[in-house]
């Protein structure tokens, strides 16, 4: 057992990576009780830096759900000071990853507790129930799943890549060390077993960075393929281009198409339905060609209730799913 509380048996699943993915992560939190909602963090983009573990998609999560997210970067805390970096920039310290002051708080406690032995899902909890989060965000794993980036300038590490690098080489794929024998999160693992689960729901984060290394641990993704409840994506390619980041620029390198079509045929071989946004609706025939159901909808999360509308619209489409599981919704 790796978690002080209780396992429960939500209604909903949900795999995120950081920004894009927190935001219906959020939207899913107001529309669920804690009881009824599970996140999966992507840890892939966890890595030592400066002496710190550093846990990136985990924090924005606790973060955005605690209502403490730098709204602008969608990364680190609102209100953020920066005296360390500034402080070790004059010393001639590494600066290309940047550490407020407030969310360094965060990386020395983590990283001290977890330098005495506790794991990953204990320290996030404490920190979470700190920060009054109330819903459950685990890591997909306590063990480091480290995601590596084949590239033409060679394999770089992820944060070195979308960092210090800023996403410029090429990509031409992904390693997910260590996947193979990670040991899934125990409270993910039963979650995804669990008898009332009504849906997983793949959030509109990158495919490759956040949502994949989520699945390349062999006993989180069988729970998925063995779970009675329909898998939901929601699309973080709108009109050909990603709203954040660099999800567009890799499916390019990668030779994928560019487009909600292109993210549902990524997932095919685990997809059930995918939300795509009102303006790609004019693809939604093509995607229902390829056997996965397609609903439209404004998917475009800027405020609170747009993000619930999301929510919202996800876990009917799982309803509906589930009553016709072939069903293209339109
Ligand atoms: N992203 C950046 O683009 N630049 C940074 O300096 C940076 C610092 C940082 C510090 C803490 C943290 O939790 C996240 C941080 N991020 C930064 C975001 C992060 O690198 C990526 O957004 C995720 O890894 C991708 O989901």
């Amino acid at each position: 057992m790796n978690s002080d509380r209780e396992p429960i048996a939500p209604r909903v699943v949900a795999l995120s990576g950081g920004i894009g993915g927190a935001k219906l992560a959020l939207g899913l939190a107001r529309l669920l009780g804690e009881d009824d909602l599970l996140v999966i963090a992507n840890t892939g983009d966890d890595f030592h830096h400066l002496g710190f573990h550093i846990s990136p998609d985990v924090d924005t999560l606790i973060y955005t759900l605690a209502g403490l997210s730098d709204p602008e970067q969608g990364w680190g805390r609102r209100d953020e000071t920066w005296s360390f970096m500034e402080a070790l920039d004059a010393l001639g310290g590494e600066t290309w990853f940047r550490l407020g002051d407030r969310d360094l708080a965060l990386h020395v406690e983590r990283s001290g507790r977890l330098a005495r032995g506790e794991t990953l899902t204990t320290v996030m909890e404490l920190i979470a129930h700190r920060f009054g989060v109330r819903h459950r965000i685990v890591p997909m794993s306590d063990d480091p799943v480290p995601t590596i980036v084949l590239t033409d300038h060679g394999d770089l590490a992820f944060q070195h890549y979308f960092v210090r690098e800023r996403c410029r080489p090429r990509v031409r794929g992904f390693r997910y060390r260590g996947a193979e024998t990670a040991r899934p999160q125990s409270l993910a693992l039963e979650a995804l077993r669990g008898s009332r689960l009504e849906a997983v729901v793949l959030c509109p984060s990158n495919p490759f960075i956040s949502i994949d290394p989520i699945l390349a641990i062999p006993g989180l993704r069988a729970a998925i393929e063995s779970s009675a409840a329909p898998v939901i994506a929601v699309s973080p390619i709108i009109a050909g281009a990603a709203l954040k980041g660099p999800t567009a620029k890799i499916m390019a390198e990668l030779d994928l198409e560019v487009s909600a079509l292109g993210i549902a045929r990524h997932y095919r071989q685990l997809l059930n339905g995918i939300v795509i946004d009102e303006k790609d609706r004019h693809i939604l025939g093509a995607i229902v060609d390829t056997g996965i159901a397609g609903v439209k909808a404004e998917t475009v999360m800027v405020t609170e209730s747009d993000k619930v509308a999301v929510a919202e619209q996800v876990v009917d489409f799982a309803r509906h799913l589930a009553a016709v599981p072939t069903a293209a919704a339109g």
